[in-house]
């Protein structure tokens, strides 16, 4: 991992010491997506994806080992977090605490910029600082491949934040034992020609969401009529992702993952029951979107589990792209994201 001595430090400059480390990551955004386990306990997806790393939204993460404790502690944004989110970080304290062999308990103090659990990647990023951070404090001495498989186990997504820029997570070979496929699949930087690209994040409504995306790819997967149809054609999508990242051919990069993100859609609509995050104002958008390509701005949307959406156009476009879209949902805010960094340490610490 990177590791690097900032200016300034995104929460109070506490000095980490043996047992302490601090991690900031960001989220990512999916150009081609993962929709879909073949193991839920490893986070083994179906397909590989292949995303961005933002510059938005980083998520700061704390763990202090604590040799007193007799549980883990969790705060999110200065509140104890309960239920799921809590059951998730202490189950993933468990997998660090086994392969780092100790047993203290952690507390966990994560600021989040990127509202919760609203299709924004809040877990990607939150996960992949948690990898790190927590691999530091128990002094876990990882590469950045082990720290993405890491990662994965405590939200697929995260896998791909470790990185910055495009990078694509493989889904692991899918014959031999589930050791060997937990071992194949993890994420790793994609090269690119210079693209240059801008991602406009159109929030249309940051409210979390109803149906957990955990729970609606299980249902797509075990209901859905089109998954194994958009799981095929996903991996074409992915071959042809990188040829075009290759060239660096903005076009067909946008082309692809409008398409990919637009078949992801529609396995969810037609499982049963349908999961629909997609609302009038996520089509309002959309409609501006084909609406500037008609007016020859190269410009792609992209939707995750949630009805925001996010354009893809050159950095160049990107203020003329924000306007139109502003001016879809002036009720919503839209920002422009450009590629990020991968998540790393803030401060020496753990060891
Ligand atoms: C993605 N999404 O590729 C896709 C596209 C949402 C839509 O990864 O169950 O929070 O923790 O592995 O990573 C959201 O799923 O799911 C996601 P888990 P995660 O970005």
């Amino acid at each position: 991992m990177r590791r690097e001595h900032p200016t300034t430090v995104l929460r109070p400059p506490e000095q980490d010491t043996a047992g302490t480390a601090t991690a900031v990551a960001h989220p990512n955004i999916a150009l081609i997506k993962y929709w879909g386990k073949r193991d839920e306990r490893l986070v083994l997806p179906w397909t590989g994806s292949l995303s961005m790393t933002l510059d938005v939204f980083p998520t700061t993460t704390r763990v202090r080992l604590d040799a007193e404790a007799g549980h883990d502690e969790a705060i999110l944004n200065g509140v104890p977090a309960t239920g799921e989110a809590r059951r998730r970080i202490t189950a993933f304290l468990e997998l660090v605490r086994e392969l780092a062999g100790r047993p203290e308990r952690a507390v966990v103090d994560t600021g989040n910029t990127v509202p919760t659990g609203a299709g924004l990647a809040s877990s990607a990023s939150g996960f992949a600082a948690l990898a790190v951070a927590a691999a530091a404090a128990y002094g876990l001495d990882l590469d950045e491949a082990a720290l993405s498989r890491l990662a994965r186990r405590g939200s697929g997504s995260a896998s791909r934040s470790v990185f910055g820029g495009f990078a694509v997570w493989h889904a692991g070979p899918d014959t031999g034992t589930a050791a060997d496929a937990d071992l194949g699949s993890y994420a790793e930087p994609v090269p690119t020609a210079d693209l240059d690209p801008a991602l406009v994040i159109a929030v249309v409504n940051a409210g979390p969401k109803a149906v957990s995306s955990r729970e609606a790819m299980r249902r797509t997967v075990d209901t859905s009529p089109l998954y194994r149809p958009w799981a095929a054609s996903s991996k074409d999508d992915l071959a042809d992702m990188r040829a075009a990242l290759r060239r660096g051919d903005l076009e067909a990069v946008g082309e692809i993952a409008e398409r990919n993100a637009l078949g992801m859609h529609a396995t969810m609509l037609a499982a049963r029951p349908a999961v629909r995050y997609l609302s009038p104002a996520t089509v309002t958008v959309l409609d501006r979107v084909l609406q500037l390509r008609r007016d020859g701005v190269g410009a792609y949307a992209t939707m995750d589990a949630g009805p925001n959406v996010k354009v893809l156009c050159s950095r160049a476009d990107a203020e003329r792209v924000a306007e139109a879209v502003r001016g879809a949902v002036p009720d919503g805010t839209v920002l422009v994201a450009g590629p990020g960094r991968g998540a790393r340490l803030l401060n020496e610490g753990g060891r």
